[in-house]
């Protein structure tokens, strides 16, 4: 058996497809169609009570008690919501994209986290209101937002002027970001204006498990 993802083709959910295929870890993926409601069935909310994709099952997750097993175990089925919970799960789980050392960790922690706080939510939301039909409803939300959001892609710029990826070496942080850089389109961001961040938005493109992770069908049709 196989890590079951449950997604739907977004960037959080890409963010787990990306890492999966890197980490080249077999899995199968259950579309949950966020359109249509998918999201809010009594058996999605079991393994995801926040009514949100992505999340897994891990058949083969850490045995449970004192003799727990190694991280990458065969213990007992564990299932995970949140993606970056994910993210280090599946990085501790296979001892990839997660640095051991406490020290190579911290900035792999800062740059998910500032990702899952910040350069998700802020764009998520000019989606939303570049999506309004209302000039009046539109105007103040899509500046606020707009602008944050530059404001964050500044902030990656600037990293990216002085480290390779985010943490220095690739890392699940990269994978979390890139999800959300992906839609750069429709949050109104020109890559141009941040040639750090087009760098290594290239860089992470042309490898063959980002680009797996990408073109895995996750909507089921
Ligand atoms: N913090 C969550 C956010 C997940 C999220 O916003 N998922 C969206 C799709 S990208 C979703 O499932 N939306 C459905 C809903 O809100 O009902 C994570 O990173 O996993």
């Amino acid at each position: 058996m196989t890590i079951t993802l449950y997604a739907w083709g977004t960037p959080n959910g890409r963010k787990v497809s990306v890492a999966l295929e890197e980490m080249e870890l077999p899995y199968t993926v259950v579309p949950v169609n966020i359109g249509q409601g998918e999201q809010f069935q009594p058996e999605f909310l079991r393994i995801s009570p926040n009514n949100k994709i992505p999340a897994i099952v891990d058949p083969h997750g850490p045995a449970t008690g004192a003799n727990a097993s190694p991280p990458g175990g065969s213990g007992t089925p564990i299932s995970v919501f949140e993606s970056g919970a994910i993210l280090l799960y599946l990085g501790e789980k296979t001892g990839k994209f997660l640095p051991a050392s406490l020290r190579e960790r911290v900035p792999v922690l800062e740059w998910l986290m500032w990702q899952m706080g910040g350069f998700g939510p802020m764009p998520g939301q000019v989606h939303h209101f570049a999506a309004l039909e209302a000039e009046a409803d539109r105007r103040y939300g899509l500046k606020r937002f707009s602008d944050e959001t530059h404001r964050l892609y500044g902030v990656l710029d600037r990293r990216l002027a002085q480290v390779e990826f985010v943490a220095g070496e690739l890392s699940v942080a990269d994978f979390a970001i890139l999800g959300w850089a992906w839609r750069h389109e429709r949050h109104k961001v020109d890559l141009a204006s941040y040639p750090n961040v087009r760098r290594w938005y290239e860089t992470l493109f042309a490898r063959p498990g980002v680009q797996r992770g990408f073109a895995v069908n996750l909507n089921g049709i």
